[in-house]
This record gives structure tokens, C-alpha cells and sequence, in this order.
């Protein structure tokens, strides 16, 4: 009974450290995009499944592209983020049911920007949106590619769409706190004042 919970625990262990030893990080952003105020990250190339995982530790997910104008806006900002021509992973899966791709925000497919010939399921493994990159003669058309870090050899990052901006500190609040921090730091040295009177 014991190995038997003791090789539970290690394969728990285990499947953490595979887990998580893979993740994404930010390559760039916080980043608004002025047309809609979501804040966009720009994440190191990894998996479509960890780069979403790192898009919802940062409170969104990724990208859910509602329009023409957000998919130039993404293009123009990160395609070639650090002089690299980058094809973007996007928000669109169609994993759980093969040809009914929906974005993993959980917003209705109203826009799609499909490359010719494509979503085509190449060798029945993908199941992944991104868009091609720079060079690509379907640049910036959609593609479904296969869950791999940078698929077909092509650096391939993906993109987090936050829909609430990150506050920035508010001014007044932070005067109003400093303010009533001296108001106490003073009346606590009255007091001691008056006390040793
Ligand atoms: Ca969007
Ligand atoms: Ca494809």
C-alpha cells in the first residue's frame, strides 16, 4: 500500500516538473492597442498549449482576432518583434472537435483570415492557429499548425490578448495614502511628545 502511494506521489512529481518545465515568458509588452484598450503580451516561442497556459497566469488568453483592423494591429506590432520574422500563435483550436475551430477566450468565431488552402489539417495533427510570418507569401494569413515549438522551423510566439488593461498606479491615491501616512507619523510624535511632558 505504501511503494503504491509512494509511486503515486512520484509520478505526481514527476508530471509537475514535465509540466511545468516548459512555459512561456515575455518577450514583450504590456503593450494597448489603442483601437479596442486590451493589453497585449508578446510570449517566447514555445507550444501552442504552454503559450496558452502563460497567457491565463497573465489573466488573459490568446489572441481572440474579432476584425481586420486587430489583425494588422497584432502584424504591424509583433510579426517582426526583435527583427525576427515570427509566425504568431493565435487563440484558435479546433482540437476538440477536428474542423470546428473556436477561440479559446470563448468568444464567438466571427472573423477568420484563412490562408488559401488552409485550415488543411496537414497529416491529421493540426489542430493549432497561427499567423504565417513575414515572407510567407500568406502573410498575414491564418494557418493550423501542429502543437511543436517553432513548427516548420519558423521562430512562432505567441500573442496574449488581455481585455482589461493593467492599472497603471493612480496618482491621487498615491498622494492621499502619502498624505495621511505623515498625517499619522506626526500625531504619533505628538503623542509621544506629550507623554514624556
Ligand atoms: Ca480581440
Ligand atoms: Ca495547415
Amino acid at each position: 500500500m505504501l511503494s503504491c502511494v509512494n509511486t503515486t506521489a512520484m509520478t505526481a512529481v514527476f508530471l509537475f516538473f514535465l509540466v511545468s518545465s516548459a512555459s512561456a515568458d515575455i518577450l514583450s509588452g504590456p503593450v494597448v492597442n489603442p483601437a479596442n484598450g486590451h493589453t497585449y503580451y508578446l510570449l517566447t516561442s514555445e507550444t501552442w498549449i504552454d503559450s496558452q497556459a502563460e497567457a491565463v497566469t497573465l489573466s488573459g488568453n490568446l489572441v481572440t482576432i474579432n476584425d481586420a483592423a486587430e489583425n494588422t494591429w497584432i502584424t504591424s506590432t509583433f510579426s517582426s518583434f526583435g527583427g525576427i520574422p515570427r509566425a504568431l500563435w493565435i487563440g484558435l483550436t479546433d482540437a476538440a472537435s477536428e474542423g470546428s475551430f473556436i477561440w479559446a477566450s470563448g468568444e464567438p468565431l466571427l472573423y477568420s483570415n484563412w490562408g488559401t488552402s488552409e485550415p488543411n489539417n496537414h497529416l491529421g495533427i493540426e489542430d493549432w492557429g497561427q499567423i504565417l510570418p513575414p515572407g510567407d507569401h500568406r502573410y498575414p494569413n491564418w494557418n493550423d499548425a501542429p502543437d511543436v515549438v517553432n513548427p516548420f522551423g519558423t521562430t512562432t510566439s505567441g500573442v496574449v490578448e488581455v481585455l482589461v488593461p493593467v492599472p497603471e498606479p493612480n496618482k491621487s491615491i498615491l498622494l492621499l495614502l502619502g498624505g495621511l501616512l505623515l498625517l499619522a507619523h506626526v500625531g504619533c510624535r505628538k503623542i509621544r511628545c506629550e507623554n514624556f511632558r
